[in-house]
């Protein structure tokens, strides 16, 4: 506290503050006492009503204030030393479950196991009590939860900002073989770990209009529409061997303060309460599409009640000492994940200019550089592009600067390259198609100092197609790679602990948790049967695991022996889910032909290596062919696990409702990860980087992260097949011109799919026309006979165990590199300039 606010607190209540919790006792009678003091007094349960609900809220509860006492010392140790911090600004924070990251990150499970045994239960039941906090879809929610881990591991002045939203990512059930969606009320009565804090609070617009204040000096305001309130939740984020613990504020939107008092006066009562309620809608739901753009309303709504409410919270910070505008990229870097929160340019813009009356040159050189921008794929479809209608009625005052700052912007270029009007029209903000609309990565890179991609693939891509004008424009420099990472303390400390205890005893230490090179120790030991043995023990008991999963939710049994082959992924025809599934489906035929042709067990064995197929992933609710391929999965799975003459060399199963909880499951049972996108597709990847790390041996086309990994891990450690993303354009247009005829074994495949070997759906018909001839535009025809050899070849080496646990160890021993540790150092190193700021 700065002195004068502390002049009017006694010395006694100083003291015991700034000790607060901070050497909380870690001996297991306090741990005992800590928890049943919050059952009896935070939770109002006795011995009478105390579920193991409840034993898990109040030992969350007694770590969180473990880990508030090291948030408070940290913040002020941040506030004093009055560094530069790193801001990253998401709508998603795909973090899972919290109680065991904490406690494995605090270092104090021992602890707490015994003294939850001496209490008459178990810890890791525990564990299994806890929600999902599911408040992202896919590879880009889940990177920014990696990054906060990283980020308090590295003791980095870091804030995370979000979206505190009450139905996370839905739920997936399986009926009749369809993805069904159900609500994820996760917050269902106390969510433990968060903060409410009502006194952190900011007023957010829509709506209205602009008027003139004066002419000269223009200077306009933006007045009338609707007001909302955004009010902050704090969740602590713990770092892995520090005591520095972070903080992801997420905001929750709330009826404003500045009620419409007329309404009530015109009696309407219920009628303005129920106005009111209408804008706790903007957090209500988190949009369940990954890797497309939904152009709705409420989405572009959310996008700036969380811009608007983050910027606030920053200028305040930044304001609490006497600065210069100028300071402001000296003492903040913004960190956009994707274009999302993209609208944050124009924001800070209109903040400087309208609100504290800063020329507009001055100001947007402020804003640019205090941005950042990550772009994560490619995709056409995913890129953001608001209709200016819809924007200019939501955001008036925006889409006056978005065209102010356009002009600017297309002098520079018309400069640049007099004469060329195609170059203007590709680098304009506005796409003058119809609906005209505002391209949301134009905006992001010209209101960016630094520009990323996230795998070294993909920012070639960037560089060389869809913004090669800005990098020819701006100059190579401002466009980077930062090649996406794991946290290795969830992805193999926590979900792995069998495997990590081998690594620990055979590299005699610990430090490969916090410095994942040091997995790089393993390679020492290659030759030892002794480790390849203690590797197939624990892959074992992982598989195990797994199968009594498998056992429980589907039903299926499978043996623990067979090659688990695994795709675990959000459903998208890029990422070639189908061709997974029709390979399988020529796996099946074939053993059915074999045992038609009258092969013994013994031949069978002899010719096919069990495998168990394992998938699971949401599909988008609107996207329909993603839909289609997990009714293939299902329908495929019932008829082949059902069918006596496939036995246990086959099994197919789809597994309900991936989340982060159950990729800690699946991960450390995986023998092959399957990453098949189509070359050029996938940004980068991440669950490769899980399976990886986790012993896996990966199948694999060249592309995103599998590049880098290959290159790390040694390539003879991978399956690889396909075209390359250098061929797929080609390779498309001689679909398109000259379409090649399906081979045989996919003509097969379909031709059983068609005859209703697996059931005659009326999805069937539309799922395969739309990958058939001139339509195959993922390219699985083109890909699909290398994808067979490259199964082929796995199979080959799962029959030697001792070439295959070689490859396993050496794939774990490779994967330093992935760690999100690297990554956000090179962030911070590259981009950013933040330094660590431990605590004193
Ligand atoms: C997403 O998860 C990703 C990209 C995107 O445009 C939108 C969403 Cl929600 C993924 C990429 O598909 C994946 O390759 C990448 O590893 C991940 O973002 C993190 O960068």
């Amino acid at each position: 506290l700065p002195p004068e606010d502390k002049a009017d607190k006694s010395e006694l209540l100083w003291t015991l503050l700034t000790q607060g919790m901070e050497n909380m006792d870690r001996d297991v009678e306090s741990i005992q006492k800590h928890i049943v003091n919050h059952c009896q007094f935070t939770l109002a349960r006795t011995q009478f009503n105390l579920d193991s609900f409840g034993l898990y809220q109040a030992t969350a509860l007694s770590i969180k204030d473990h880990l508030l006492g090291m948030w408070n010392v940290t913040q002020q140790t941040f506030t004093n030393k009055d560094v530069k911090r790193v801001y990253y600004l998401s709508l998603e924070f795909l973090v899972g479950r919290a109680l065991q990251n904490a406690v494995l990150n605090l270092d104090i499970e021992g602890e707490y196991s015994q003294a939850l045994m001496e209490l008459g239960t178990d810890l890791e039941k525990l564990y299994e009590e806890e929600k999902d906090a599911a408040l992202g879809n896919g590879g880009l929610g889940r990177l920014a939860a990696c990054f906060m881990d990283s980020l308090a591991t590295l003791d980095y002045p870091a804030w995370g900002y979000g979206i505190r939203y009450r139905y996370g990512m839905f739920a997936q059930k399986i009926v009749d073989g369809a993805q069904v969606e159900f609500p994820d009320y996760w917050i269902s009565y106390l969510n433990v770990w968060e903060i409410p804090r009502i006194d952190v609070s900011y007023s957010v617009r829509f709506y209205g209009e602009v008027r003139v204040v004066s002419d000269s000096p223009r200077v306009v305001e933006w007045v009338g529409g609707e007001v909302v309130q955004a009010v902050a939740y704090d969740v602590p984020i713990p770092g892995y061997g520090t005591k520095n613990c972070i903080n992801l504020r997420l905001w929750s939107a709330k009826p404003a303060k500045e009620f419409d008092l007329q309404s009530f006066n015109q009696g309407d009562y219920l009628g303005a309460i129920e106005d009111r309620h209408k804008s706790e809608n903007i957090s209500q739901v988190l949009y369940p599409n990954d890797n497309t753009y939904m152009g709705k309303e409420l989405r572009l709504k959310q996008q700036y009640f969380f811009v608007r409410a983050t910027l606030q919270d920053i200028l305040r910070r930044f304001l609490k000492r006497p600065r210069e505008w100028e300071e402001l990229p000296d003492k903040v870097a913004i960190q956009l994940n994707d274009t999302h929160p993209s609208i944050g340019i124009v924001e800070l813009l209109r903040i400087l200019v309208d609100e504290h009356g800063l020329e507009f040159e001055r100001a947007w050189g402020i804003v640019v550089k205090s941005f950042h921008f990550t772009n994560h794929t490619v995709l056409p479809e995913a890129l953001e592009k608001w209709p200016v209608e819809l924007l200019g009625h939501l955001l008036p005052r925006h889409l006056d600067l978005i065209y102010d700052i356009n002009y600017r912007f297309l002098q520079q270029v018309q400069a640049w390259r007099p004469g060329d009007m195609d170059v203007l029209a590709r680098m304009s903000l506005i796409d003058e198609a119809h609906p005209r609309s505002i391209r949301m990565a134009n905006l992001a890179i010209i209101g960016s100092t630094h520009v990323n991609g996230v795998a070294a693939l993909h920012t070639q891509l960037l560089k060389t197609t869809i913004f090669k004008d800005f990098c020819e424009f701006f100059g190579e420099s401002k466009f980077q790679n930062k090649t996406n990472g794991v946290t290795p303390r969830r992805w193999l400390h926590q979900a792995n602990p069998g495997l990590a205890a081998v690594i620990t005893s055979w590299l005699e230490s610990d430090a490969w948790i916090a410095n994942l090179d040091e997995l790089a120790g393993l390679r020492a030991h290659i030759d030892n049967p002794e480790l390849a043995a203690d590797f197939a023990r624990v892959k074992r008991a992982n598989k195990v695991r797994l199968a009594e999963l498998i056992q429980s939710t589907n039903g299926i049994e499978v043996d623990p022996d067979a090659l688990f082959d695994i795709q675990v992924k959000r459903i998208h025809e890029y990422k070639r889910q189908l061709m997974n599934i029709l390979a399988v489906i020529v796996r099946y035929l074939a053993i059915k032909e074999a045992v038609a042709g009258g092969a013994s067990k013994a031949e069978l064995a002899a010719a096919f290596v069990a495998r168990v197929s394992i998938f699971a992933g949401k599909a988008a609710p609107g996207y329909h062919n993603a839909k289609r391929i997990i009714r293939l999965i299902t329908a495929v799975a019932d008829v082949v696990n059902n069918d006596p003459d496939v036995g246990s060399l086959l099994k197919v199963v789809f597994m309900p409702n991936y989340n982060v909880s159950l990729a800690e499951v699946i991960f450390p049972g995986t023998d092959l990860s399957e990453q098949i996108s189509c070359s050029g597709m996938e940004a980068s990847g991440t669950g490769v980087g899980k399976a990886t790390l986790n012993g896996a041996l990966l199948i694999c086309t060249m592309d995103g992260a599998s590049i880098e990994i290959a290159e790390e891990i040694g390539h003879d450690q991978v399956f690889v097949f396909g075209a390359l993303a250098s061929e797929v354009d080609g390779l498309r247009a001689q679909v398109q011109f000259n379409t090649p005829p399906d081979c045989a074994p996919l003509a097969k495949a379909k031709a059983a799919i068609r005859d209703g070997t697996f059931g005659n759906y009326d999805e069937f018909p539309l799922l395969l026309d739309s990958f058939s001839g001139r339509n195959d535009y993922y390219l699985i025809n083109t890909d699909f006979e290398s994808y067979l050899d490259a199964q082929a070849r796995a199979d080959a080496v799962y029959r030697d165990q001792d070439a295959w646990l070689r490859k396993a160890i050496l794939s774990t021993a490779g994967m330093g590199f992935f760690s999100s540790d690297r990554t956000i150092r090179q962030y911070a190193e590259e981009i950013w300039g933040v330094k660590p700021c431990p605590r004193e």
